[in-house]
């Protein structure tokens, strides 16, 4: 199981936003990340939470790029980039990112499958009902986890379809994404090994989300949802997800290690 650490260059992220929008302070932090035992880092310059600021492709290049390639001239970590843009994935991948992480699924812009599969990077398709800014208006599913599911087979074809390599690919439910906080997620967290079968790495983003202040008092601001977070990222483990993308690495990382360690134990006694 690999940990993905967050590093995002935005003053709105739901999470962090703010703290690390300045170049020095993005930098420091992704550092940190790797002592931390990050495996691959996820770079973004536009938030996504429901009512963000849209943000034009050149500001998002000028975010992300000196970024990426100032991590890349000190470490070998692989970089993903979080865009739905495809200059902005372009850009990222000529400073060094190897991973191109879309909400969208491929689906933003006419011409992002075929970016994909010009880039020959990886690319991680998600799930969301609707548009970032919208998407938490009622979300209405009959049966989330087939729907999600099938929505997710369905990109991959279409990605596979564009000329992207199956070994490219990776699934993410994309918890809290037009879901309902407990309806939806919960059962979506309960079932990941169906999204699991569906023969891709998976990857699991549940880090610091609303559903776990939801289940927690219902007030929880972002930086008291550790626990949650990790109990989620522990869930993902169990259904066999080949990544979590977490905020706080070094205590995800902490639990996976001991996860890990009484799971093996267990098989071998
Ligand atoms: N969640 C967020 C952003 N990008 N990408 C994937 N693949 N999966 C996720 O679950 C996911 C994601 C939201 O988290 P964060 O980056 O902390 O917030 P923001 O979008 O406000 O920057």
């Amino acid at each position: 199981m690999r940990v993905m650490g967050v590093v995002n260059v935005t003053p709105d992220s739901f999470s962090d936003g703010g703290r690390f929008d300045a170049p020095e302070a993005a930098l420091a932090h992704a550092r940190r990340l790797i002592v931390d035992g990050a495996d691959i880092l996820d770079v973004g310059g536009e938030s996504t939470r429901p009512g963000a600021q849209a943000v034009g492709e050149a500001d998002e290049i000028a975010r992300v790029v000196p970024l990426i390639a100032a991590i890349r001239a000190e470490s070998a970590v692989p970089i993903s980039v979080d865009t739905m843009k495809p200059a902005v994935a372009r850009a990222a991948v000529q400073a060094g990112a190897t991973m191109w992480n879309d909400v969208t699924a491929l689906s933003h812009a006419p011409d992002s499958l075929a970016c994909a599969a010009a880039l020959g990077c990886e690319v991680v398709l998600m799930h969301m009902r609707g548009e970032p800014r919208t998407m938490q208006a009622a979300p209405r599913y009959q049966d989330v986890v087939a729907e999600v599911a099938a929505f997710l087979a369905a990109r991959a074809e279409a990605a596979m379809a564009a000329g992207v390599a199956r070994g490219k690919i990776w699934l993410d439910p994309g918890i809290g994404f037009g879901k309902h906080m407990t309806d939806h997620n919960l059962p979506l967290l309960a079932s990941l090994e169906r999204i699991v079968a569906l023969g891709f790495p998976v990857l699991l983003g549940a880090s610091r989300k609303t559903f776990i202040s939801a289940l927690d008092g219902g007030n929880r601001p972002a930086d008291q949802r550790l626990g949650g977070s990790i109990a989620a990222a522990l869930a993902g483990a169990a259904a066999g997800v080949a990544a979590v993308r977490v905020h706080d690495v070094r205590e995800t990382v902490q639990a996976l290690r001991v996860w890990t360690a009484i799971a093996q134990a267990g098989k071998a006694g």
